[in-house]
Formats: C-alpha cells, structure tokens, sequence
C-alpha cells in the first residue's frame, strides 16, 4: 500500500533561510502532488519520537535540538516510484556531495541542516505521514 507516496520536511534552516517556497515549487515541478500539507513547530517530544531510530548515534541530540529550533512544514507527497524519486530530487545526505540542481546542492547548509527530510522506505514514509497526519488528513 501507499507505494506511490513518500513524505517530507522542510526544515528549519529552510523555513529560516526563506527557501520554503522554492523548495516546494521544486518539489512540485519535479512531478510530485502535494497529498496533505502542515506548518508546525514540533516538541522536544515529538522530535525524539520522530527521528527515535537514531537515538543511539552520535548525533542524536544535535539533531533533535536543529528540528525543535524553529517551525516545519511536514508534507506527503504522490508520484510513481514516490520514495527513490524523491531522494533523487534532495540529494545526498550531505550536501556537499549532493549532485548540481538537487535540492540539498541547491539550499542546504550542512548534513546536519540539510534543508528536507525524504523517507527512506515505503514502509516509512507510511509511518512518518502517520505520525504528521490522521487518517482523515491523508486522501
Ligand atoms: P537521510 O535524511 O538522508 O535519510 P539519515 O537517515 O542518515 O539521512 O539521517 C537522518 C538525519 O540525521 C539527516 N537528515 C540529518 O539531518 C541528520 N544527520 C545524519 N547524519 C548526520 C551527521 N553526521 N551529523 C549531523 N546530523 C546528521
């Protein structure tokens, strides 16, 4: 199910650099649909429950205190081959190996304020829209 969705954030050195727009017209000109679509200031909580597979590297605490630090837009997104199509679209993790007119390439600070999230999996991204989204949010 939902092999034809992955879900994204627009994080906060985006939001606070001004480059949301771009990012989702680039988004959306690279094919996608945008299926729901949230601007929110998420919790220490929230971050640590999100990004809970990564409680044990190093970055862990960095990373929960970058995604707390200012507001997101959390989106899912529809296309055929929706998750490998977009980390095509964003780029390598770090964005200084991330390839030219990729979104990382094109507005990403560092790896760690890397500008978007992309799911990984279909199995992901089902549970990170969920996470965002109710059921009566995703149609
Ligand atoms: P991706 O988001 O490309 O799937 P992951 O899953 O390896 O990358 O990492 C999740 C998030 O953790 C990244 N988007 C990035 O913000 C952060 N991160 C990854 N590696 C580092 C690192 N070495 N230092 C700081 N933050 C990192």
């Amino acid at each position: 199910m939902a092999t034809n969705r992955t879900f994204t954030m627009i994080k906060p050195d985006a939001v606070e650099n001004g480059h949301a727009g771009a990012i989702l017209d680039q988004i959306i000109k690279g094919g996608f649909k945008v299926i729901a679509l949230k601007y929110l200031h998420i919790t220490e909580a929230q971050a640590k429950a999100f990004y809970a597979v990564h409680a044990e590297r190093p970055f862990y605490g960095e990373l929960v205190e970058f995604m707390t630090s200012g507001p997101i837009y959390a989106a899912i997104l529809e296309k055929d081959n929706a998750v490998a199509d977009f980390r095509t679209l964003i780029g390598a993790t770090n964005p200084a190996e991330a390839a030219e007119g990729t979104i990382r390439k094109n507005f990403a600070e560092n790896i760690g304020r890397n500008a978007v999230h992309g799911s990984d999996s279909d199995e992901n991204a089902q549970i990170e829209g969920s996470f965002y989204f109710s059921a009566i949010e995703q149609f």
